[in-house]
């Protein structure tokens, strides 16, 4: 996602914290974050050029064509390493902030880093074209027209999707956006978001599941009906636009569930 997406994610984690994970965000944040960690949900993507390791951890690539995620043969970067994809990032980060669990004085790591990774790869593993195809880059390398102007397929779903129904639905007001879907998950999502929220067995956290919706969204909603050049309207724009808010829900009712079961 692009910036507003991140923030969305974030909002909507922050807001849904216990008691005791509220806490330990506050103490981990950044004293210029003013408690807010929606301020520094890009942080990440900020610092993918001084942290040049960082910048394979946004994302996972399938092979082309194939709708499911297998972390063994998906999860690695552009040197076969293993682990090294948003999957394993999100379970990597979550086990050094349960150190912090463990021991709130001493930890090896840097939790503030830590945290701030993990409340932003949370948000990316959500965005359907960050688990895509490896050929076309999730997208990046797909050439549409978002209404008149010249735009590649993942930008469209990091940012024009959500810019676009800012503008129209909500005066580009991204917080009236932001209370829409927070009023979608306490009412017609009410029911699923038990489901949502709870892992496999006791997992702290369950990335390949958040990734496996990912590519099966991508196939069925992103990349379906589109090809290079393609112009992409409003039929596009009104029947994919359910899915982002979808995704962007789960991101930040996931990334609340994951803080609560670290501290909690
Ligand atoms: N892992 C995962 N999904 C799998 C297999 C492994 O998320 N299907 C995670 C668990 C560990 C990390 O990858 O955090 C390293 O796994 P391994 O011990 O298999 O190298
Ligand atoms: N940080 C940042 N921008 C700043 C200051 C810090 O992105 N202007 C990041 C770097 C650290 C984290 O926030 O990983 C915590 O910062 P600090 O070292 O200032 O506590
Ligand atoms: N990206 C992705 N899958 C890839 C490569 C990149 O999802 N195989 C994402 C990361 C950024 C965006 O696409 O959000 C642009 O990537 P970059 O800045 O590396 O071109
Ligand atoms: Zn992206
Ligand atoms: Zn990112």
């Amino acid at each position: 996602w692009g910036e507003d997406g991140h923030a969305i994610v974030c909002k909507i984690a922050q807001s849904r914290l216990g008691d005791t994970a509220s806490e330990a965000v506050k103490k981990l944040l950044p004293e210029y974050a003013e408690n807010d960690l929606a301020s520094v949900c890009s942080w990440a993507d900020h610092v993918k050029f001084i942290f040049h390791w960082s910048s394979a951890l946004h994302f996972a690539d399938t092979p082309d064509n194939i709708c499911n995620f297998q972390y063994n043969r998906d999860c690695k970067d552009q040197n076969g390493e293993k682990g090294r994809c948003v999957v394993g990032a999100i379970n990597n980060y979550t086990n050094q902030l349960l150190s912090y669990g463990r021991n709130k004085v001493h930890s090896q790591y840097n939790l503030t880093q830590a945290l701030l990774f993990l409340s932003h790869f949370m948000g990316d593993i959500h965005q359907p074209l960050h688990v895509g195809f490896l050929g076309d880059k999730g997208g990046n390398t797909i050439d549409v027209h978002w209404y008149k102007q010249k735009q590649n397929l993942h930008h469209v779903w990091d940012d024009s999707i959500i810019e676009t129904a800012e503008e129209r639905f909500y005066g580009s007001e991204i917080g009236d956006f932001i209370n829409a879907i927070q009023e979608n998950i306490t009412k017609e999502w009410d029911s699923e978001v038990k489901g949502w929220e709870t892992c496999n067995s006791n997992q702290t956290t369950c990335p390949d599941i958040y990734a496996s919706e990912s590519i099966k969204a991508a196939c069925q909603w992103a990349y379906k009906g589109v090809t290079e050049g393609s112009v992409l309207g409003d039929d596009y724009f009104l029947s994919r636009l359910p899915t982002v808010n979808l995704r962007l829900a789960q991101g930040g009712v996931r990334l609340a569930a994951t803080l609560n079961r670290i501290f909690g």
